[in-house]
């Protein structure tokens, strides 16, 4: 409808401030209640953009709700809680999660039908919150979500950049970078919170006290204010939070004389900047003195949070039992990114709360636990001393110390994964396989298959102009561009499928599987040869695009700006996705199992046939890397004489009858269990 039949149907429902709404008809009054008194837009506007926000803030009030029954719930009962620590979230889009797991999602499409929008149509307007790059952006995400679900008490803590992930437009020339401006408008999702502020120190020097004591003093400070973001879980009331810290300077330091004299780039200015952007790479090292800060800043933060909360805890006790601190908290790192954490702990412990250093480093190691996700040399943050001792000299002593003291001892770490190739064994699934033989089941899988290609079919039309055919197969390669994720061997067969296919006369080709091969993924700007690879990846698309002699067999389709709600429609879509990283290289790789989970079949490097020739060759990553071309035509060949369509399907619904093991639920129960050692703690 037009904009004045839609201030009509707004006229007919009154706005009513009801944020327990259920039913269609309130919940309409609701998000007319906030079309018209939450002040972003103009009430005499309620075009998709509006209604959106409104209907946000309307399923807000909702969790908020919750939220702060979950707050007071764990101040009250006070068990141990979690805190998972990362620089990366990847959020994709809140609202269609939020209303799914409030269980409102028929109440709110009604309510939104009566004011003449489709749910799906306002779901589509939100931007995605990339405040991540990849795998390990998206994996802290999972597992907040997973938290949640389970009732555990588990907070996590990261950055509020101004800017997120750019986003990838495709020009000419390639990849250009946008920046990202996922709060233009304003973010419905975060609460501010004005009342939690702490100070966070750069630079200076040490203070020895005639006691002994020491003191990290003077250089500058400036100030980090928490954003909350509920966090709700699947079937359950518990709505955690994660909390995102703001840099800000503090007013004091804000010298307006110099202001006044035209000196603008004052130095509570400059760190009011540390925030500004995420660092846009993945897996790629970064020896920057920003990034250095901005993960000090969060680490700093949050451990002073998870102080004050721990003092707040006591239950009216005066005496903090400091041994205590570990069976009521424990702190997740993701990375190395958040490792100053430890030292930072150390400081606040010993100078701050004048504990000794065995004390400190004993409640410092029950405390914290690290996860390590790469063994990408170039992905190990390494900085040079004399920066960490001008940026952080406190941190530095306890450094050292640290390194005297414990550098024999040999901690445990745990990793991304484990090798189970024999996982999917066809016993295991004895009782699946029945289900897998049934006659109506496998029919109902491919037509629901067949749906989402559809969707997926269309999408790629919006985006690219290029018309895919759903009954073609659909083969996917969707990640970040890096030479050792071998995108350019995938090219390479894509091209040699094309020239094949020109050889054949047209009678053998009306007998080969159409084929519609997709690839998306961003390359960091600065990474010549992997946007070498997307240039080339569309252009070999445009070739075999328009080449009439082969085009109804085999597409290439260079999907843009792949990021969370892209990779919502493609992995429902696909049939078959390529995980072809050099052996050794890949932590354990996270889409794969979302492919499986949703009956694609996977085609993916077997560690243990890593090659000394290979282990070799990506020691210096070239691209030499497409050496094993051969070896994976051979396996497409393979999978290509598999393509039976009835065979096809038995493979897909045991391959999603088995990916229950990679549910981040499982994942996330054993690190309560085995280390986190918490308990849940469900809103009675
Ligand atoms: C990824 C790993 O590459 C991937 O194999 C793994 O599945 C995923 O983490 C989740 O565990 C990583 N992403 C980054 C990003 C940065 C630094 C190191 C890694 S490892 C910035």
């Amino acid at each position: 409808g037009s904009t004045t039949d839609r201030i009509k149907i707004l006229e007919k429902i009154p706005p009513v401030a009801n944020p327990q709404a259920k039913d269609p008809a309130a919940i309409a009054s609701n998000i007319n209640y906030h079309a018209h008194y939450s002040p972003h837009f103009s009430p005499y506007k309620f075009e998709p953009e509006q209604a959106f926000y409104a209907t946000a803030e309307s399923v807000r009030d909702q969790l908020i709700k919750q939220w702060n029954d979950t707050y007071s719930h764990y101040h009250k009962v006070n068990p141990k809680q979690t805190y998972y620590l990362s620089m990366e979230y990847l959020q994709g889009r809140a609202l269609t999660n939020a209303v799914g797991n409030l269980d409102v999602q028929d109440a709110y499409a009604n309510a939104l039908k009566q004011l003449g929008y489709a749910l799906e149509e306002i779901t589509e307007q939100e931007k995605d919150a990339a405040l991540g790059n990849g795998g390990l952006g998206r994996l802290a995400s999972c597992f907040l979500d997973s938290m949640a679900t389970l009732s555990l008490p588990a907070w996590g803590y990261g950055l509020r950049y101004r800017y997120g992930l750019f986003k990838q437009l495709m020009t000419k020339t390639g990849q250009e970078e946008i920046a990202e401006d996922w709060l233009e408008k304003f973010s419905p999702w975060e609460i501010p919170r004005h009342d939690v502020v702490f100070p966070i120190r750069f630079f200076g020097q040490v203070e020895i006290n005639p006691n002994g004591s020491r003191k990290w003093i003077g250089g500058e400070v400036i100030q980090a204010a928490a954003y909350d973001v509920p966090i709700p879980g699947y079937k359950t009331k518990d709505t955690n939070s994660l909390r995102l810290w703001e840099a800000k300077a503090r007013a004091e330091d804000f010298n307006l004389f110099e202001f006044n004299d035209g000196k603008y780039e004052s130095a509570a200015l400059l760190h009011s900047r540390i925030c500004a952007v995420l660092y846009p790479g993945d897996a790629t090292e970064d020896g920057k003195l920003l990034r250095l800060k901005q993960q000090y800043f969060l680490c700093s933060a949050s451990l002073q949070d998870i102080i004050t909360r721990f003092k707040e805890r006591l239950g009216g006790r005066d005496k903090i039992l400091w041994s205590e601190f570990p069976s009521k908290v424990a702190v997740q790192l993701n990375d190395t990114h958040p490792t100053l954490s430890i030292p930072e702990l150390m400081r606040l412990l010993m100078d701050d709360e004048g504990l000794g250093w065995d004390e400190a480093w004993d409640i410092t190691n029950r405390t914290i636990a690290y996860t390590n996700h790469t063994v990408l040399p170039e992905a190990l943050e390494k900085w040079s001393q004399t920066v960490m001792w001008k940026l952080l000299p406190r941190h530095m002593e306890i450094i050292e110390e640290i390194d005297k003291r414990v550098r024999y001892t040999l901690n445990l770490v745990n990793g991304v994964a484990q090798l189970h190739s024999d996982i999917l064994k066809a016993e295991l699934f004895s009782d699946y396989v029945k289900f897998a033989d049934n006659s109506e089941l496998p029919a109902e899988w491919e037509s629901a298959k067949l749906a989402s290609k559809q969707q997926l079919a269309n999408y790629v039309l919006q985006v690219t102009g290029v018309s895919i055919d759903p009954n073609s197969l659909f083969d996917i390669q969707i990640k970040r561009i890096h030479e050792y994720k071998r995108q350019l061997m995938n090219i390479m067969g894509a091209v040699y499928r094309y020239k094949k296919l020109k050889e054949m006369s047209p009678e053998e080709r009306k007998k080969t599987t159409p084929r519609t091969i997709m690839i998306g993924g961003k390359a960091f700007a600065t990474y010549t040869n992997a946007k070498r690879i997307v240039k080339l990846v569309s252009d070999v698309g445009a070739v075999v695009n328009t080449d009439p002699e082969v085009n109804s067999f085999l597409k290439i389709i260079f999907v843009p700006n792949y990021n969370v709600s892209v990779a919502e429609v493609l992995i429902p879509g696909s049939e078959l996705s390529q995980h072809i990283s050099t052996a050794g290289m890949e932590a354990s790789g996270t889409s794969n199992m979302k492919f499986a989970l949703n009956g694609c079949l996977i085609i993916g490097t077997l560690d243990e046939l890593m090659l000394k020739s290979e282990k070799k060759l990506v020691k210096k990553i070239s691209l030499f890397l497409v050496q094993q071309l051969t070896k994976f035509l051979g396996c497409v060949k393979k999978e290509s004489k598999d393509w039976d369509r009835k065979k096809w399907t038995k493979m897909s619904i045991l391959s999603t009858a088995g990916s229950g093991k990679f549910s981040s639920d499982r994942t996330i129960g054993q690190y309560a269990n085995e280390i986190w050692k918490i308990d849940e703690c469900p809103l009675p």
